[in-house]
């Protein structure tokens, strides 16, 4: 079995690590510079640093942050939130991102996939999907969960992995901040139909619950905020219960 990921997410606004439940409500959740020094100590595979601020001249700031936490962290950085175009992407890889998430900017632009797998190749792009359950599908939304798109998860997926994604980022809308667990259906069915690897996000609350997201929804990584921001868990009790459970995960 390939070693599975356990991502921590830094959700950014205004300069501070935040945290919501179904993207609204968001609550201080600690700075930015010790919640990534704390990660990079604390085992994690890998970290995700999503830009949430709407505003446009937060974009500098923003890319000065990623500086500073690159020079602090060692494992693979992604980095997501406003990446609309190639010299969007090259900034954040010049300020110490591995790799880029897009969401909003691949849907307006999907051939942008395929110019950002061409130019940095598709190990550094992450196509992050936010999903919402409507009856028996999942629908795609964008800018930050307020827009629906009308769009089919699953037929989604299949066409950002044609277009060269390296993996997905698979965010359920209904699950975030619940901690009530994963949305193992969703994951599972995207995870079994193509070829790249799949993050699962939204809704971890337990261990169980980051168990479940690798057995029953297939997950490659899981990626996981409130459970580890207020510390309920450390990601090395984390990956020990997953060792003990028969996941191989990096110690
Ligand atoms: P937990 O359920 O706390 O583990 O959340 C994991 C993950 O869903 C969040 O860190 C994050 O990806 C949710 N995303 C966005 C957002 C949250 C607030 C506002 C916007 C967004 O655009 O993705």
């Amino acid at each position: 079995m390939l070693t599975k990921r356990i991502i921590p997410c830094l959700d950014v606004k205004d300069g501070r690590v935040v945290k919501g439940v179904r993207f609204e409500e968001l609550r201080d959740a600690g700075s930015i510079l010790d919640q990534s020094k704390y990660y990079n100590d604390e085992l994690a595979d890998e970290l995700v640093f999503l830009d949430i601020s709407a505003s446009i001249e937060s974009r500098k700031t923003t890319l000065q942050e990623v500086l500073k936490v690159s020079e602090q962290v060692f494992i693979p950085l992604t980095v997501g939130g406003g990446i609309s175009s190639v010299a969007r992407a090259r900034e954040a890889f010049l300020h110490g991102a591995d790799k880029v998430s897009v969401n909003t900017a691949a849907v307006k632009k999907p051939e942008l996939i395929s110019e950002l797998a061409e130019k940095f190749g598709s190990q550094a792009v992450v196509v992050a999907v936010d999903v919402k359950r409507i009856e028996d599908h999942y629908e795609v939304f964008t800018h930050s969960g307020k827009q629906p798109t009308g769009i089919d998860a699953f037929e989604w997926a299949e066409k950002v992995t044609r277009l060269g994604a390296g993996e997905i980022l698979l965010t359920s809308m209904d699950r975030d901040g619940t901690q009530s667990g994963y949305d193992n259906r969703c994951l599972k069915i995207i995870s079994t139909s193509i070829g790249i690897p799949v993050i699962a996000s939204g809704g971890a609350g337990t261990l169980e619950h980051l168990y479940e997201g690798f057995e029953h929804g297939r997950a490659d990584a899981a990626l996981a905020a409130s459970i580890f921001h207020f510390r309920q868990h450390t990601i090395i009790e984390a990956k020990q219960y997953l060792n003990e459970k028969g996941i191989s995960v990096r110690m």
